[in-house]
């Protein structure tokens, strides 16, 4: 993207909470979304938008489901980096790894952010082990802890390139 503009793509398995985590960053984000059995799910993409430092930061979450492959694909087209939501109740799974090898492989800058540490469950020492060297911020998407925090280290490692 064009100098002092940021295109970051949220990727993450079903219900990690990438929509929540778009809303907890810009309250006024939109959300294209179906009703599933657990709730509302992503069918198209989240859309959000905020200053950091002197930075136009655009967020794009995706959809998690599988079978929505061609849109994360799509939306990925020209992003500046990328963020993995993990749900720290239930850990790393098959779809964030697969996720993270095919961000690694085409060798975009990466960050995860553990999300639901406001849950009893949330195990997010677990979500590091499990991704060793990697970055990996614990947030709440719910209540917004540490969510502009995260960001706002990851849009400076962006920066910095
Ligand atoms: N406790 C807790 N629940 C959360 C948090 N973030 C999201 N959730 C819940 O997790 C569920 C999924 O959240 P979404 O933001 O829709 O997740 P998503 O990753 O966008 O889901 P898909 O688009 O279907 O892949 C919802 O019931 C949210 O309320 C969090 O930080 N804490
Ligand atoms: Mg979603």
């Amino acid at each position: 993207m064009a100098e002092g503009r940021l295109k970051i793509v949220v990727f993450g398995s079903f219900n990690a909470g990438k929509s929540s985590f778009i809303q907890a960053l810009d309250p006024r984000s939109r959300h294209i979304e179906a009703t599933s059995k657990e709730g509302p799910t992503t069918v198209a993409f989240d859309f959000g938008r905020l200053q950091v430092g002197d930075q136009a930061v655009y967020l794009f979450g995706t959809p998690g489901q599988e079978r929505f492959e061609f849109v994360r694909q799509i939306l990925s087209r020209g992003m500046d980096g990328a963020i993995i939501v993990v749900d720290a109740t239930t850990g790393v799974d098959a779809m964030t790894r697969h996720l993270y090898g095919q961000l690694k492989a085409l060798k975009v800058p990466l960050a995860f952010v553990a999300n639901k540490c406001d849950s009893p469950g949330a195990v997010p020492e677990a979500v590091c082990r499990d991704l060793p060297g990697e970055v990996v911020h614990p947030i709440s998407a719910r209540n917004g802890d540490n969510v502009h925090a995260a960001l706002d280290a990851f849009v400076a490692t962006l920066a910095a390139r």
